[in-house]
């Protein structure tokens, strides 16, 4: 069983082993609500998450570009075949990445030709609150979160902590600013999925969620270095929102990137650069959700056509970093999986429309 499986309960536990080691008195078995252990989180009480002067959002100069009805860019990604998978060698990244085992990238391996078919849009950005609220308004829609009486996640500012679940916690309300111009979270993988449905509806396409290959070839455009700029996980602040330094300084001792993105949580779309192929946000912000069924040994046997995952499974595939992630997650070949129906504060979702 890889570290992936668990990493956003790995997330939470992290500030559980952190608080064991500091001064909290007791370590209860509520590993979903735990104080970071933060020397100077006073310092930065409040959730810092307004639009840095410094970012300005870059224009879509992409000619090909698609705005459908509800205000998304999608971009064309043309008929291709590409390097999916593992991109280093295993002992190399575990030596760059401490705490890791080559086995931790087993399920990257092999590296393997993957053919996108006919082409299809995959949207430039992650899905925004202001477009899912247009889905929930158009269909009075009810999130899992909502539904099932067990919430989402979130920050909950009076304990300074990130709370995995609470009941309060929905894609409405994370406890950090989130205006129509961020990337939802706190949605299922069927929720992202009826979102799609919805559209498809609405627009006469077919939208659903990416594969894990689409995702993955729109992410790398046209690289095969670790991110999309490159293999320096210094320069992700360049393309991605991922834990930093602002992260750090409020939430103590994370894996982070050394240099300030500007965010501690999630940023509004496309502040960050884009990738050669025009997608934006791939490496960090949120997490995506694909359509795939995860199998940790897909990749040994995947068709070169259009793979999309095994036939049926227990978990959907996630892909991409997000503002709490450290490098190691942030790579283009990373791959994560959960089951469909969680729910995360640092997970979302983008589109793919078929033509
Ligand atoms: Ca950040
Ligand atoms: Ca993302």
């Amino acid at each position: 069983m890889s570290f992936r499986q668990f990493r956003g309960v790995t997330f939470a536990q992290w500030f559980f082993v952190t608080a064991c080691l500091s001064t909290v008195p007791s370590c209860s078995q509520e590993s979903s609500s735990l104080p970071p252990d933060s020397s100077d989180s006073g310092k930065n009480s409040d959730t810092k998450n307004e639009l840095p002067p410094q970012r300005k959002r870059p224009a879509v100069s992409n000619p090909k570009a698609m705005q459908n009805s509800i205000g998304m860019t999608l971009l064309p990604l043309s008929r291709e075949t590409f390097m999916m998978g593992i991109d280093k060698l295993p002992e190399e990244l575990a030596k760059q990445f401490a705490g890791f085992d080559p086995d931790d990238f087993a399920d990257e391996q092999p590296a393997h030709a993957a053919h996108i078919g006919p082409p299809i849009y995959l949207g430039a950005y992650e899905v925004t609150v202001g477009q899912f609220r247009q889905f929930v308004d158009a269909e009075n829609y009810k999130t899992e979160a909502e539904q099932d009486g067990r919430g989402g996640g979130g920050y909950d500012a009076e304990r300074d902590r990130i709370v995995e679940r609470d009941t309060k916690y929905s894609w409405k309300n994370t406890g950090f600013p989130q205006t129509d111009e961020h990337p939802v979270v706190n949605v299922t993988w069927n929720d992202a999925v009826a979102f799609c449905d919805w559209l498809s509806r609405k627009e006469g396409k077919r939208y659903r969620l990416p594969t894990e290959a689409e995702w993955e070839c729109a992410c790398r455009g046209g690289t095969r270095t670790m991110y999309s700029n490159g293999d320096d996980p210094e320069r992700l602040t360049e393309v991605g929102n991922v834990a930093d330094a602002s992260a750090k300084a409020k939430f103590g001792d994370l894996d982070a990137v050394r240099g300030d993105d500007g965010f501690i949580f999630t940023a509004p779309f496309g502040l960050f650069g884009a990738n050669a192929y025009g997608f934006h946000d791939m490496h960090g912000n949120v997490s995506e959700w694909c359509q795939d069924w995860y199998g940790d040994n897909y990749y040994a046997y995947a068709p070169v056509d259009n793979p999309s995952g095994t036939e049926t499974g227990r978990f959907r595939v996630y892909r991409g970093g997000a503002w709490n992630d450290p490098p190691v997650f942030c790579r283009s070949a990373d791959r994560a999986r959960i089951e469909p129906e969680y729910r995360y504060c640092y997970l979302g979702f983008r589109v793919a429309c078929e033509q």
